[in-house]
């Protein structure tokens, strides 16, 4: 299969992948290619100088919009002294409901909220944009098949994807939060041929977060004391949440709990726990997630403009360039460092575990598994590329 059929243009760093791995040659072209475009970023250097930033925003009366839109006005996204102007866009029937979130928005007064727009006109609401959050989707109905769900979503972010080519600006960022998000997100960004590829990214934070909460209150320590977990793959019950290099409190995890307990918990406690935590929100909840998914997003494009904590890592749905095995051109969930307003996906040397046989065939077969799913939604949606 050539990367051509899937993305229908090369992603940058393409150009060196003929370059041996070894002894990081290749990623020395890739780092060098990166600070090359860093350094011409003008969103970075807005960010430098404090100028506002124009954020757009779909689904903004919908549940997750309605957590975001009050946490970017207040300085959570870009930082507590980034000036944003927002602008929101929703369909023509919940135009009202958007009007008044923007009423409830102006009545909280926040300083660095430079100007609010809210619209049901795509264009006015992209025009112009450098950050794009794409949360506005159809939710998955009662009967609804996830191959018909794929297929309506797929022609919102087609829409969305042409929008941003013609309305955003060319250094503009894009987060997919909407559903099916892997298989969104390679739909837009096909379709925004003018926009690097390497800045479409589908949101697996939350499934990260909810990752390390778990591991957290499993090993009675702080979040911020487990680190180097990821997720790999789609945004769905395959993804694989990886456990193979976690520390937590600068241990192996599997030392705290015990080698024998901590390999049982990973395959049949942990792993089907995150897969389904989606689903048993909304069993208890009587809705999907909002509040997390919202926080998630945040952080996600945050880490992505501003830099992450490192030498953790966290992980984001990206272009893949043939990484890890994945075909390039798909949408995949790696393990990333975020740095000068770009990701770099976390290699086998950053890897200190690698050669533990079992676990990395453990790992490759749940990496196969998301590639043959994200490979079947894609012929799914064939048409729409
Ligand atoms: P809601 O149905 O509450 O809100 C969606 C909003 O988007 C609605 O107000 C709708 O009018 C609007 N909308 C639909 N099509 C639009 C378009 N073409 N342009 C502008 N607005 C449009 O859903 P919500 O709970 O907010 O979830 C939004 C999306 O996030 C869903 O696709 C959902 O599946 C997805 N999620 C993704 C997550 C992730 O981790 N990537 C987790 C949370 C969530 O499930």
């Amino acid at each position: 299969m050539s990367a051509a059929k899937v993305l229908r243009r090369p992603v940058p760093g393409s150009a060196f992948s003929w370059y041996p791995t070894m002894m990081g040659i290749k990623q020395r072209q890739v780092d060098a290619l990166n600070a090359q475009l860093t350094a011409q970023d003008p969103l970075l250097q807005k960010l430098q100088k404090k100028q506002p930033v124009r954020v757009s925003v779909t689904g903004g009366a919908g549940n997750i919009g309605y957590s975001l839109l009050f946490r970017i006005a207040n300085g959570e996204l870009l930082g507590p002294d980034q000036p944003v102007e927002i602008s929101a866009v929703e369909l023509p029937h919940a135009y009202q409901a958007l009007q008044g979130v923007a009423m409830e928005l102006e009545d909280c007064a926040f300083p660095l909220l430079e100007k609010l727009n809210i619209t049901d006109n795509a264009e006015e609401c992209f025009d112009g944009c450098e950050i794009a959050l794409l949360v506005g989707s159809k939710p998955r109905g009662p009967g609804m098949e996830r191959a018909d769900l794929m297929r309506d979503n797929g022609v919102i972010f087609k829409e969305t994807g042409q929008v941003l080519n013609r309305m955003a600006e060319k250094y503009c960022r894009v987060t997919v939060v909407g559903n099916p998000c892997n298989t969104n997100a390679l739909i837009a960004c096909n379709h925004a041929p003018d926009l690097q590829a390497r800045n479409f990214t589908a949101m697996t934070r939350l499934d990260h977060d909810r990752a390390i909460g778990f591991m957290a209150r499993k090993t009675m320590l702080p979040p911020n004391e487990i680190n180097h977990l990821a997720i790999w793959g789609n945004h769905s019950a395959t993804m694989f949440p990886d456990l193979s290099d976690t520390l937590c409190h600068g241990v192996p995890w599997s030392e705290l709990i015990g080698e024998f307990r901590a390999e049982r918990y990973w395959r049949h406690e942990f792993l089907p726990k995150i897969q389904s935590r989606g689903a048993r929100i909304i069993q208890v909840r009587g809705k999907s997630s909002a509040a997390s998914a919202a926080n998630a997003c945040l952080s996600h494009t945050r880490d992505w403009c501003l830099g992450s904590p490192q030498p953790d890592w966290l992980s984001m749905g990206v272009v893949s360039d043939g990484e890890w095995g994945v075909p390039a051109g798909l949408v995949f969930s790696y393990p990333v460092y975020c740095e000068n307003g770009g990701y770099k996906i976390v290699t086998d040397e950053d890897h200190p575990n690698n050669d533990w046989h079992t676990r990395t065939e453990f790992k490759r077969y749940h990496i196969e598994r998301n590639v043959q799913e994200l490979l079947a939604e894609r012929d799914m949606v064939a048409d729409l590329l």
